[in-house]
């Protein structure tokens, strides 16, 4: 096995090689190997990530903007170009120009595009609303082969189903819930493979950044999908924070048990409304978190400027109306360039381990057994995060330490079973009264 410290000087070796090669701006040698990096894409890069922005079309031929996305970023998505109602306004007719501008000023550049998005319930064209079920999955079948046949092979990642599913978990009842069922985000998935096989597919939303009622659908769709085969390769993180919406405490350890699902995960549509160094303490902690996530594989903003933002009043984005640096931006700068952190090429299972539980739940008690299973690497001691449900309280437990009889609990390791080989499990268990169902288990390796 390679050691951290030697996969991070070669990494840094191939990233300036790289950097020498595509004629990448930002990255200043400063002597022998060291260097650091000046631009958000350069210094995202020598950490293995990408850097990106959403970008409008419109805006491309102003030179501030372009000047700007050019030598900051290094990927891009297109904010509205590449949705249903700007892509197929008419049904069977597609109008690819404004994307197209995108896309080539993308690639030009060296940047690699996000594709957002195929299957979403909003700016959807009026036509797609009166489809029957026949008619629907027709029209969606179509626009999922022409689309990603347009751009086949210059898309890393497509957002194949954007927002399917509301704050409490269950479905959000779109055209596509309503008429397809249940199952169309697996047909939509299945489609996107076949039609592009080298897209990276993911499945995006908002508030799924911390661990709740919603990130656990997608969280048990993702396992599901996982364990039958359905193509997905990452899942979007869109992390629209502000006051009402914070920067949640859990957001690593949410990011995480995704990655463990084996998948990738990337912060796709990043603005935190605010000013000053409140602001920026919230862009640093971000850019950490994906950073400390080793399948966190890239960043991006919601809009370069505050003056194009969706929301111009909440001064959510890097730079100012006039382009100028905001504390915000130097604060993610400096965390790019920060010290040690996990590279995004672990093994495909990723490090550390995984925790499923199964209750036995009867009139007024429960037992859980949860099983800990290690990923790639062995573990040598581990922890698990749950929290029960109000009223659950635990009178007894077995093969694990426990900090706490109700609400939020770690168990730890007993001195037996804190060894687990790679791809091996051991099992705890807990007793308790009252419900003790709709628990999920985040196992963290020491
Ligand atoms: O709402 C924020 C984002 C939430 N996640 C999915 C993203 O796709 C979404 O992006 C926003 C765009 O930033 C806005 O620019 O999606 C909005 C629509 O849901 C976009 O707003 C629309 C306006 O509603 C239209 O009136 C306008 O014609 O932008 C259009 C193009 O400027």
């Amino acid at each position: 096995m390679i050691s951290r410290s030697l996969r991070a000087t070669t990494r840094k070796a191939l990233v300036l090689a790289a950097a020498g090669a595509m004629g990448l701006a930002g990255v200043v040698v400063l002597s022998g190997t060291a260097s650091a990096a000046t631009t958000l894409g350069a210094s995202a890069a020598e950490k293995g990530r990408y850097f990106g922005t959403a970008v409008a079309a419109n805006h491309l031929g102003e030179s501030d903007y372009a000047n700007v996305l050019n030598t900051e970023f290094s990927s891009v998505t297109p904010e509205n170009e590449m949705k249903w109602d700007a892509l197929e306004p008419n049904r069977g007719s597609f109008n690819f120009a404004n994307a197209d501008r995108i896309v080539s000023h993308a690639r030009g550049r060296g940047m690699s595009v996000r594709g957002h998005t195929l299957v979403w319930h909003s700016q959807l064209p009026g036509w797609v609303g009166g489809l029957d079920a026949t008619n629907l999955r027709s029209a969606m079948t179509n626009h999922i082969n022409q689309v990603m046949a347009h751009w086949r092979g210059q898309i890393h990642s497509w957002d194949v189903v954007n927002e399917a599913f509301e704050e409490n978990g269950s479905r959000r009842q779109s055209p596509f819930q309503q008429r397809l069922g249940n199952g169309f985000i697996e047909e939509a998935f299945r489609l996107a493979r076949a039609a592009d096989a080298n897209a990276k597919l993911c499945y995006n939303d908002y508030n799924t950044d911390g661990q709740n009622a919603k990130s656990n659908a997608v969280y048990a769709m993702v396992q599901d999908f996982k364990s039958r085969g359905v193509p997905i390769d990452c899942v979007g993180f869109q992390s629209h924070f502000n006051a009402q919406s914070p920067v949640p405490s859990d957001y690593r350890a949410n990011l995480a048990r995704f990655a463990n699902l084996g998948v990738d995960v990337q912060i796709t549509e990043l603005d935190i409304e605010g000013s000053g160094t409140a602001q920026a303490n919230n862009f640093r902690s971000v850019t950490e978190t994906c950073l400390n996530v080793s399948r966190c594989t890239g960043i991006t903003v919601w809009g370069i400027t505050d003056k194009y933002s969706w929301r111009p009043n909440g001064t959510p984005l890097l730079f100012d109306s006039n382009y100028g640096k905001k504390a915000a931006y130097t604060a993610v700068l400096n965390a790019l360039n920060g010290g040690e952190t996990d590279p995004p090429d672990e093994p495909p299972t990723g490090s550390g381990c995984t925790a499923t539980v199964s209750t036995n739940q009867w009139q007024g008690g429960f037992v859980g057994t949860v099983k800990v299973t290690a990923g790639a690497t062995a573990v040598n001691g581990w922890a698990v995060a749950l929290t029960l449900p109000s009223g659950a309280v635990i009178v007894n437990s077995w093969n694990a330490s426990r900090s706490a009889n109700s609400g939020a609990i770690r168990f730890g390791n007993a001195a037996h079973n804190g060894a687990i080989a790679p791809g091996q499990s051991t099992e705890f268990g807990y007793q308790g009264t009252g419900t003790g169902t709709g628990v999920t288990p985040v196992c963290t390796a020491s």
